[in-house]
């Protein structure tokens, strides 16, 4: 079996977990790690044991024998280093938001698909294995035809902590949040023909918008609306937990708080406790997400094995940021747009 040589772009908050997914994925190594920042470099190096360490990326582009690079930096340098990879005939996986335009988004795809090489975005919500789970129950039919859903992801957990970033962009929930939550509405009910979107500041501390509703007509004609916040306090903290409802012309889904799934039809409700593992480097409550990485990691390793398009490849990830687009473009002109990405 060949043994796959990646590196890793971005040493910082999140890039941790996908190095403890990358130890748990066979056939795969991180051979090189790249941060211009020092001390990250050094820290996270000694985490894992990396000892191959680059401040600059192209440096380590072009002095390493790689299969591909997985770029776990913030949007501001996803294109040039996406460019850089592909130049390089490395496959490429980037962290979302893939971009901040369609423009950056395509350009990348074309310079991937000039190359030759795979492209993918580590745009993991769909991979949860909870959403994989409804994705199955629908596509069984035990629903039926689908008409309608809500997919919501409502908190107040203090995510600038973490990521102060997110507290200083003018745009924040749909751009960083928004986006998983519209790819998991595309999972389940296919790609939009267009949206209508409100959004709100309620945090007075930061600068863009914490608050969204948008309304989805499918091109399957489902109607959805997909709802985001970080201003909602509520009883129990669902952080970081997507709920699904679905209605379908044979019966209905719901997940609810605490990954509790309910689905009724003729035969009454079968009820599932749909709790993800709690992987042995994981912690709560971001557990379904770390999950999550390891999966979408795991598929990125069984496409280049097999020679496939990722699910969420970068050509798949175009409709995601037409949606995020489409809904910021409804917000600020208060009317319904037409989502397109060709
Ligand atoms: P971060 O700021 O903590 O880390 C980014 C790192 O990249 C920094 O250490 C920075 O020095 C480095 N960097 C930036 N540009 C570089 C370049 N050109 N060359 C080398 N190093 C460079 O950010 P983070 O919170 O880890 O987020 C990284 C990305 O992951 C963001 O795009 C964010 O949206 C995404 N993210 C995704 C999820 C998810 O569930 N998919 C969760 C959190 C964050
Ligand atoms: O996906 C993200 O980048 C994160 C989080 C999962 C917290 O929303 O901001």
């Amino acid at each position: 079996m060949k043994e796959f040589r990646g590196a890793l772009i971005g040493c910082g908050f999140f890039s941790i977990n996908h190095l403890h997914a990358w130890r748990d994925i066979e056939g795969t190594s991180i051979v090189a790690l790249c941060d211009r920042d020092a001390t990250r470099l050094a820290t996270v190096g000694d985490q894992f044991g990396i000892a191959r360490r680059y401040a600059d990326a192209e440096e380590m582009l072009a002095k390493e024998k790689l299969d591909f690079v997985d770029i776990a930096t913030t949007v501001p340098s996803h294109r040039p280093l996406v460019e850089a990879a592909a130049r390089r005939g490395v496959g490429v996986i980037c962290q979302k938001p893939f971009a901040r335009s369609m423009h950056d988004a395509k350009a990348m795809v074309t310079a991937c698909e000039t190359a030759g090489v795979p492209l993918m975005v580590h745009e993991n919500f769909r991979w949860q294995s909870a959403i994989q789970t409804l994705g199955a129950i629908v596509g069984d039919g035990e629903i039926g035809e689908p008409f309608w859903g809500r997919v919501s992801f409502r908190s107040a957990f203090d995510v600038f902590s973490r990521q102060p970033y997110l507290a200083t962009g003018e745009r924040f929930i749909i751009e960083d949040l928004g986006i998983h939550i519209l790819d998991i509405a595309r999972f389940l009910f296919g790609d939009v023909a267009s949206a209508t979107a409100r959004t709100r500041r309620v945090n007075p501390a930061i600068r863009g918008e914490d608050v969204a509703t948008i309304l989805l007509d499918h091109q399957s004609g489902v109607t959805s609306v997909v709802d985001c916040s970080y201003a909602t306090r509520l009883a129990v903290e669902p952080f970081p937990e997507t709920l699904v409802e679905i209605d379908g012309s044979a019966g209905s889904l719901r997940l609810s708080q605490n990954y509790r799934l309910v689905v009724t039809n003729v035969n009454g409700a079968r009820r599932e406790d749909l709790s993800p593992p709690i992987l042995p480097w994981a912690s709560r409550p971001w557990h379904n997400i770390q999950e999550s990485v390891q999966a979408i990691q795991q598929h990125w390793v069984d496409c280049l094995r097999a020679g496939r398009e990722p699910a969420t490849s970068g050509r798949d990830n175009l409709k995601t940021l037409a949606l995020v687009e489409a809904a910021y473009q409804s917000a600020m002109a208060r009317e319904s747009v037409e989502v397109g990405w060709q």
